[in-house]
């Protein structure tokens, strides 16, 4: 049963809830998203949900990320979905069978005994790694947590920086929209309209019997969603064979990335380990990523479309996620505040919560998936990147707001940024643990 109350809920009340979606969502080795929507383990949802569920088991938050590790190929990706072989193969689309990852991403050194996908999902893992060490250091110790995972974490960004710099700026790059993890952001349309979608009969969309179809992307774009998966594994998942269709750099990736290599750094300096590279990592990406995708004029980091060499003119909430890298020029992140305020976010004004894109944009719809409502990692980052320089007020405004909404919508997936109504799924992990996050 559904927790939704429409009204937010007591502190008290509102951790038992999410706690209770967090122990129903437990697989036995990681948590799954969501039960009906999608029965796997995902990637940034994982690392997401490790950071709520430290407050409740440290042991089961580490097991969280290492499970997810363990599926790491031999190339060092860590890949967005982690199939479960006991759920059946039409309660997820694309299935198993579709992505073949054992058979064919072995060039790339795809695991034999697990099926993957063949595709990433933004690198939020080192900074969640920190997070559930930190919140129990001596279990995390007595496990070796941060000793077996390191090398991990190390070889994930390696692939990252070798094999993902497409555009040869020293930025990474994605190459599907499910990679940044917001699938129909606008910011995609205009380079998917360059790929041929693959015919929808030869597929079957499983996300339709738990969403409503409104609230979800469209056939048009699952059917270029298929054909760039298709062409990537007919090529054995390699990325610098022949050049991928589809590829943009992505600037809250590239944040995620940046904190990421921070946090590895302390990792490393923890572990005995020189965490100088790691560190030098991060100073080059965030002055590739403010010297390449910051746009003045619109006061927010804009996506690169790398193929057609422009930046992409659609005020996503990607835009604003750098707020959470540390040491940037205090006018960039003066003109993000203003812009998360202003009339593109409407954050305090508005609504109460930053949306997924621009409330004035052409493709603004409050219901549909990444082209509106508000979800609640997006927000957890933003208001992290606020109480780290220094803006108090803010975060704190931001903090009730999402507690209120993750209790109220009964952890929605996401929700009608004016309205706070429940979308999507319900009982959905990250959000459970995101809150949880944010009470503790
Ligand atoms: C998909 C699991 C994932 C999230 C993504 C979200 C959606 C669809 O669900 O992806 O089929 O992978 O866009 O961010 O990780 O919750």
């Amino acid at each position: 049963p559904h927790t939704t109350t429409g009204r937010p809920l007591e502190p008290g009340q509102l951790r038992s809830a999410a706690q209770r979606v967090l122990t129903g969502n437990w697989a036995g080795a990681s948590t799954v998203p969501s039960r009906g929507l999608y029965p796997h383990q995902w990637s940034w949802d994982s690392a997401f949900i490790s950071i709520g569920l430290r407050h409740l088991s440290a042991e089961r938050a580490q097991q969280e990320l290492e499970t997810l590790l363990r599926a790491q190929w031999g190339d060092g990706r860590v890949p967005h979905i982690v199939f479960n072989p006991v759920v059946p193969l039409d309660a997820y689309f694309p299935s198993p069978d579709f992505w073949r990852s054992s058979t064919a991403g072995a060039a790339a050194g795809a695991p034999a005994g697990i099926e993957t996908s063949g595709i990433v999902q933004p690198p939020v893992h080192a900074l969640a790694a920190w997070l559930v060490h930190r919140a129990d250091p001596k279990t995390s110790h007595r496990r070796g947590f941060l000793r077996r995972v390191r090398p991990r974490l190390a070889a994930w960004h390696r692939y990252l920086a070798e094999q993902r710099d497409l555009g040869g700026s020293g930025l990474i790059s994605v190459v599907h929209p499910w990679e940044p993890g917001m699938d129909n952001s606008p910011c995609w349309d205009g380079p998917l309209s360059r790929i041929e979608p693959a015919d929808a009969g030869t597929f079957r969309r499983a996300d339709l019997a738990h969403g409503d179809a409104a609230d979800r992307p469209t056939d048009l774009d699952y059917g270029r969603y298929v054909r760039l998966v298709a062409d990537y594994r007919d090529r054995g998942y390699r990325d610098l064979v022949a050049p991928h269709s589809f590829a943009v750099e992505d600037p809250g990736v590239n944040a995620l990335l940046v904190v990421s290599e921070h946090a590895l750094a302390e990792i490393a300096a923890e572990t005995g380990a020189d965490p100088a590279p790691h560190r030098a990592r991060a100073r080059e990406l965030t002055e590739a990523l403010v010297g390449r995708l910051w746009d003045e004029d619109a006061g927010m980091f804009l996506c690169r479309d790398v193929r057609g060499g422009e930046p992409i003119r659609e005020r996503s909430v990607t835009g604003l996620i750098p707020l959470i890298v540390p040491g940037l020029p205090r006018r960039v992140v003066d003109a993000l505040l203003r812009t998360a305020s202003g009339r593109h976010f409407g954050l305090g004004t508005t609504v109460p919560l930053v949306p997924s894109y621009d409330l004035q944009g052409h493709a603004f719809d409050p219901h549909r998936y990444w082209r509106g409502p508000a979800w609640f990692n997006t927000n957890w980052l933003l208001e992290r990147g606020m109480r780290q320089y220094g803006e108090t007020a803010r975060a704190d405004a931001l903090r009730a707001s999402l507690i209120d909404a993750a209790g109220a919508s009964g952890f929605a997936e996401y929700v009608d940024p004016f309205t706070g109504e429940a979308r999507g799924t319900r009982d959905f992990s990250w959000t459970a643990a995101l809150a949880l996050d944010l009470l503790t």
